[in-house]
């Protein structure tokens, strides 16, 4: 009985550290070189053609300089010009390739397009 409730309580104080490892801020804006700003986002991505597809369509985007996915965190990071473009439209640009941005789902006719290795029902790869 006092074993089962240990347990219980170390599944409930696991699942709180999980649940908050979660929320923490990944879309922390900070300014780089002048004119320059960076932004994250913690997105969907599972491999590195996800990687591939997203730096790419990141980089048409307009103002944006570099963009840099890293698959084991999911976190792309972009440097972008906040003259030309802003964190909003850049997210919008994620979720339009396919993947979650932040908070915003993706955008459902996209995703669809995505190969199946490349969805969010696949592990990390
Ligand atoms: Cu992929």
């Amino acid at each position: 009985m006092k074993a089962s409730a240990f347990s219980l309580l170390a599944l409930l104080s696991f699942a709180g550290t999980a649940a908050q490892a979660q929320t923490a801020p990944v879309a922390v804006a900070s300014s780089a070189k002048k004119g320059t700003e960076m932004v994250q986002f913690k997105t969907s991505a599972v491999c590195d053609m996800c990687k591939a597809r997203l730096e790419k369509s990141l980089a048409y985007e307009k103002g944006v300089q570099a963009a840099n996915l890293d698959v084991p965190s999911k976190v792309l990071t972009v440097t972008y010009n906040p003259a030309k473009t802003s964190p909003e439209v850049l997210r919008t640009a994620v979720q339009k390739t396919g993947y979650d941005a932040d908070n915003v789902t993706a955008d459902a006719r996209a995703y669809d397009r995505l190969p199946e290795c490349c969805k969010k029902t696949a592990s990390t790869h």
